[in-house]
């Protein structure tokens, strides 16, 4: 199965006003999957061992705060809308010691803490969505534990299943 570590997280008012300016640019994140990816594992055929290293980690639960918005790969042909997310200091805590207990899986590229809003296959200019809402707060939510998602891709949007939840302390 497909899978990955992630902080689930709710949509906000001003996350749901940056989506509708943005109706037509791309495939839109569905709220009810909005999620901080920790580490993407890929297809992997058991996880019996993953599941149980995951639930040795220790780190206590902090506020999760969204301000303002960037893209991947540049903010003129962008194929990620997402907005970013701190503090950085335990989001890349908890990233590398997701990583450190997934060791058998290689970190496909470096972790850099963000939400994604929108996806656009042929590359779309968000300069101006980006300015607007520079500084912006979208969402301030207290993260409590993080996730270990099952993803099956269908052509409707993606089904995110939630196989083990992990609490912080
Ligand atoms: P994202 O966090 O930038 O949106 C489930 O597919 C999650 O894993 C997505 O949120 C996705 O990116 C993230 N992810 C990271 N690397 C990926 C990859 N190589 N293929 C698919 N998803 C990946």
């Amino acid at each position: 199965m497909r899978c990955f570590v992630a902080i689930s997280l709710p949509s906000s008012p001003l996350l749901a006003k940056v989506k509708e300016e943005c109706t037509g640019m791309g495939r839109q994140v569905e709220s009810k999957n909005l999620h901080l990816t920790l580490k993407f594992l890929g297809e992997l055929s058991g996880v019996d061992s993953l599941r149980r290293s995951l639930g040795e980690i220790r780190q206590s639960s902090f506020t999760v705060t969204l301000m303002g918005l960037g893209a991947f790969p540049n903010q003129r042909r962008a194929r990620v809308l997402f907005a970013r997310a701190g503090p950085e200091k335990n989001l890349n805590e908890l990233a590398r010691e997701v990583d450190e207990k997934t060791k058998e899986v290689p970190l496909d590229h470096p972790f850099t803490p963000h939400i994604t809003i929108l996806r656009s296959k042929g590359g779309r200019d968000f300069t101006e969505v980006i300015a607007r809402y520079r500084d912006v707060i979208f969402l301030e939510h207290e993260v409590r534990y993080f996730s270990l998602y099952e993803s099956i891709l269908k052509p409707t949007g993606p089904i995110y299943n939630e196989i083990e939840r992990y609490q912080l302390m």
